[in-house]
């Protein structure tokens, strides 16, 4: 098979770039980085191969990729390409999905945790050596036991996650998804509901949904407004999907209790965002699949599946979209 050229824009773990270098031509240049984008842009236009994630490969970017078979993106997410475009380029995509769902599940069940308990704000009580005396009602949480979670979007993430609340905390779940879901561990412990009837019916929220031109927005004033009193809010699948004025004005008047958010619009969370500071949201900077072996997990399905888009195989992971 002839040694073909790879973009690769996100860094990869020494060995996988190896076992990639032992059969192409290997340009490593992440253009998120100032210092290396003129790097990427110069490789572009020899890239057959691209592999990496969180940068949009814009149709611009793609003018300038004539070579271009595959993009192996590290992520399950791949609202930073235009799928139809590549469809009309002749360019396949492949993603990893599965690797990551239980990481991300945990991280989510974690959201709730910290939105329903407070464990940030008291954590930080304790470190800034204000833990003076017992802690009083003031600085109660809220159960999350029992409660009925809502799970916006039943696909891999939201069913585990479904797993953890019903199995794990006694929760009863009720979810919307443009699809009838059969889970047969959860057999009796969900419901499928309109998107409305969710959001009235939960006391905890979570978007597990990914972001599409349908989605983008989808939390809104009146979507806010439809959920009960002091409910908790969170959001581990794409910042975009919430209109963040929506929900600090939720936030702001007693609304929702609570939100807890790893994803947002803007990514790093600008330093002037309310979100940063706002008393009752805990914000994390997107590390839902970020642990260690799922990040490499990643990266070595993509490698594989780049490896193997290159060669005419079939992926592992299915393409999203092949030539
Ligand atoms: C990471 C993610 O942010 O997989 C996704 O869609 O959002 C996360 O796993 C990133 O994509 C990892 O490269």
């Amino acid at each position: 098979m002839s040694r073909k050229n790879v973009l690769v824009f996100r860094a990869l773990p020494p060995d996988l770039l190896e076992r990639i270098a032992a059969r192409h031509e290997v340009t490593v240049a992440d253009p998120r980085r100032e210092e290396e984008l003129p790097r990427f842009l110069e490789a572009l236009p020899r890239a057959q191969g691209l592999i990496g994630s969180s940068f949009p490969l814009t149709a611009e970017l793609l003018e300038r990729a004539p070579a271009l078979e595959v993009i192996s993106s590290i992520s399950v997410g791949v609202d930073n390409y235009d799928v139809e475009d590549l469809r009309r380029r002749g360019i396949g995509l492949c993603h990893t999905p599965g690797v990551l769902t239980e990481t991300t599940a945990d991280t989510l069940f974690a959201l709730i945790l910290c939105a329903s308990r407070r464990l940030v704000e008291l954590s930080t009580l304790v470190r800034e050596g204000r833990w003076t005396r017992n802690i009083g009602e003031e600085l109660f949480g809220w159960d999350v036991h029992g409660k009925t979670l809502g799970i916006l979007g039943f696909g891999r993430i939201g069913q585990a996650l479904a797993r953890r609340a019903a199995l794990g905390f006694e929760m009863p779940i009720v979810y919307h998804d443009p699809f009838e879901v059969q889970v047969p561990a959860l057999a009796g412990l969900v419901t499928r509901l309109p998107m409305d009837e969710v959001l009235r019916q939960a006391d905890i929220v979570a978007l597990t949904l990914p972001l599409t031109e349908t989605t983008r927005g989808l939390m809104g004033a009146r979507e806010f407004g439809l959920m009960k009193p002091g409910a908790i809010f969170v959001n581990g699948a794409r910042g975009a999907l919430v209109q963040e004025d929506a929900l600090l004005a939720a936030l702001d008047q007693g609304t929702l209790r609570a939100a807890a958010l790893d994803v947002f619009g803007k990514e790093p969370l600008p330093l002037e965002s309310p979100l940063r500071t706002h008393p009752r949201v805990t914000p994390l900077p997107h590390i839902g699949s970020a642990t260690h072996e799922t990040r490499r997990a990643m990266a070595e399905r993509a490698t594989e599946n780049l490896l193997a888009a290159l060669a005419g195989e079939d992926p592992p992971s299915a393409y999203l979209w092949r030539r």
